[in-house]
């Protein structure tokens, strides 16, 4: 008879599982030992157990299978909270194993004890706790299912001294590999959706994550609507390449055209996006909304016509209900507009500093322009996300991942590690923050331990920089965000990586071929603006205001070099042309 640890590991060995990140723990050494003796699953050791969850994710994320994750009783399984909420709201399929303490322990407040079934419940669809061995049997495809099914966290408690009890139960496969399925809303649905679209000739879509795959049909969409595609950040990866009515990203961070685009429109068709800036969305327009999962429908905007359906099926069968349109002069304007937003922010990508810190819009566009044509590319939140947005190029190869809807600092890292580990060959490009590197800097040696050649970008601005653009909009003065920093490339290189640094704009292109070049880890530090605004396309009074209240605060407390500095970095003519 084999113990439940190792019919556990068998039957993720059975469904395609190919590794588990995490970190051992006695109550967890049942399963870690299982996997030990096996060739064809692989441990995956982090420093941090929350990395084991953004790995994870970003693997299921680049792979689009189910990732597993673990960790040992208490304080073990409590580090990948904050990883699983940011794979639930990334709605990817994760597995979570949250080794307990021994059962005839729990209720007594025993070393470590906790209940897992209550903290991980907000990060999870499904979170069970395992209290004997034949439970698994059963618990563990319905774990893996719901994952599966709803793009999710499942989560199974298992007590140590039950993952090394013996078992007769046996590993089987699921029979559900991914969630594919498609979704056709209702004809009467879809026809009052065409009576809106046909009613008008100014209309715009927002489209998002859920137009993954349905390329084709969103163009073909666009087209017989003479609509510009305006889209949300974790939609650009699937929207933007090879696609005439791209009018760029909408929000704080995106373009102006991708704003007025959606705002000036008599009819707004959102596609597979949660986009979550109700201002950002037109007052009176009609509103037709399309996404898999019904409950996500008007909970940013005012809704019209809700179509319960997945965002390829819809178009294919919305597209014979359209009448042909002639006008396209709202699509022509909103191209014009795309086309001058983003000469403005190709202007800014310039090494226009020959000493001392760099654009960090000019990082990002040399990045982007030596990476690899099929690169991941992962962003910490913070200004790295702007850069990635505005100044990557997707190309329907290349990936994106990002905390985009949890918004956790430190994402980038741990996430790189879980794309690279899907692939070594491919090139795998963490963006990354001063702040979020050093929140999870141990992650480096997770790559150089588990042979990851991940290239890590340090956009080395020596302050948590995005915070501080909030405090300034907010009219604080800015305040706990001095960032005391190593020298990240004489760090990384005692980690076994490349470690480079780049003071210089003249040094960058050089130094960021040789990283990309290079044959395992490597992590490029480069200085760069401190001040460097992240523009939104529209700022209100509230925040111009704030900006006002921000410079007064400044000089008033004796700052005035700051506010010198702000107007070097060109932030208040920016600001107030
Ligand atoms: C610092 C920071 C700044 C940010 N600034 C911006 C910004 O300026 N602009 C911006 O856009 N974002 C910004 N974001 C990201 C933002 O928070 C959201 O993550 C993003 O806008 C959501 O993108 P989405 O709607 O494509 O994805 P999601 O929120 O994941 O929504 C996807 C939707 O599609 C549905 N769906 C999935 N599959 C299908 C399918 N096959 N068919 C139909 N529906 C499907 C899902 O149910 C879901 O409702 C920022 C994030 C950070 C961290
Ligand atoms: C875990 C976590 N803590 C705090 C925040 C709030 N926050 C958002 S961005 C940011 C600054 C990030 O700093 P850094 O990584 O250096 O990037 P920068 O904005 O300076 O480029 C902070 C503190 C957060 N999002 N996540």
């Amino acid at each position: 008879m084999s113990k439940v640890a190792e019919v556990l590991v068998e039957t993720l060995i059975a469904n395609g599982v190919e590794r588990v990140w995490g970190l051992p723990g006695d109550s967890l050494n049942g399963v870690t030992d299982a996997i030990r003796t096996r060739p064809d699953i692989q441990w995956m050791h982090v420093r941090n157990e929350e990395a084991a969850a953004f790995a994870a994710g970003a693997e299921a994320h680049v792979s689009g299978k189910l990732a597993v994750c673990a960790g040992s009783c208490g304080p073990g399984n409590l580090h990948l909270i904050n990883g699983l909420f940011d794979c639930q709201r990334s709605r990817v399929p994760v597995l979570a194993i949250a080794a307990q303490i021994p059962s005839a322990e729990l209720g007594t407040t025993y070393f470590q004890e906790t209940h897992p079934e209550q903290l991980f419940k907000d990060c999870s669809d499904y979170c069970a706790v395992i209290s004997e061995p034949g439970q698994l049997e059963r618990v563990l495809p319905i774990a893996m299912r719901t994952a599966i099914a709803k793009r999710s966290v499942a989560v199974i408690v298992l007590p140590g001294n039950i993952a090394t009890e013996h078992c007769s139960w046996q590993a089987r496969a699921i029979g559900l590999l991914k969630n594919d399925s498609e979704i056709t809303p209702s004809c009467q649905a879809l026809e009052r959706a065409a009576e809106i679209l046909n009613g008008t000739s100014r209309v715009a879509i927002l489209a998002g994550a859920g137009c993954a795959g349905s390329h084709a049909e969103l163009v073909a969409f666009a087209k017989a609507l003479h609509a510009p595609i305006t889209h949300a950040l974790r939609g650009k990866e699937y929207i933007e390449f090879d696609n005439p009515f791209d009018v760029g990203m909408s929000g704080l961070l995106g373009f102006s055209s991708g704003y007025a685009a959606m705002k000036n429109a008599d009819a707004l068709v959102i596609l597979g996006s949660d986009f979550p800036y109700p201002q950002f969305f037109p007052k009176d327009a009609k509103v037709v909304q399309v996404d898999s999962r019904g409950e996500q429908i008007g909970r940013r905007t005012h809704v019209d016509v809700a179509l319960i359906g997945t965002v390829g099926s819809t178009i294919r069968a919305l597209l014979p209900l359209l009448q042909a349109k002639s006008n396209d002069e709202y699509l022509k304007a909103a191209q014009k507009h795309y086309a001058s937003a983003r000469k403005g922010l190709d202007d800014l990508a310039t090494a226009d500093t020959d000493d001392g810190p760099l654009r960090p819009e000019f990082v990002a566009r040399t990045l982007d322009q030596l990476a690899s044509q099929d690169a991941v590319f992962t962003c910490d939140v913070g200004t790295p996300t702007v850069w990635a947005a505005r100044y990557l190029t997707m190309n329907g190869r290349r990936r994106l991942i990002g905390s985009f809807n949890h918004g956790s600092m430190a994402c980038a890292l741990p996430q790189a590690c879980g794309a690279q580990a899907v692939k070594r060959s491919r090139q795998v490009i963490s963006m990354s923050g001063d702040g979020g590197l050093a929140m999870l800097m141990g992650e480096l040696l997770t790559a150089k331990q588990n042979q990851l050649p991940i290239k890590v970008v340090v956009f080395n601005n020596g302050a948590l920089a995005f915070v501080e653009l909030e405090m300034k909009a907010a009219g604080y003065v800015n305040f706990g965000t001095d960032l005391d920093d190593p020298d990240f490339s004489q760090l990384a290189t005692s980690c076994g990586f490349l470690g480079l640094r780049v003071t210089r704009a003249a040094e960058l292109q050089a130094k960021t071929k040789q990283l990309l070049a290079h044959d395992g880890p490597a992590l490029l530090d480069v200085k760069v603006q401190r001040q460097e605004l992240s523009m939104p396309p529209t700022i209100t009074i509230e925040q111009a205001r704030g900006f006002g209240l921000y410079l007064l605060r400044a000089v008033l407390s004796g700052r005035g070099d700051e506010v010198l500095d702000l107007a070097e970095t060109n932030l208040i003519s920016r600001l107030f042309s």
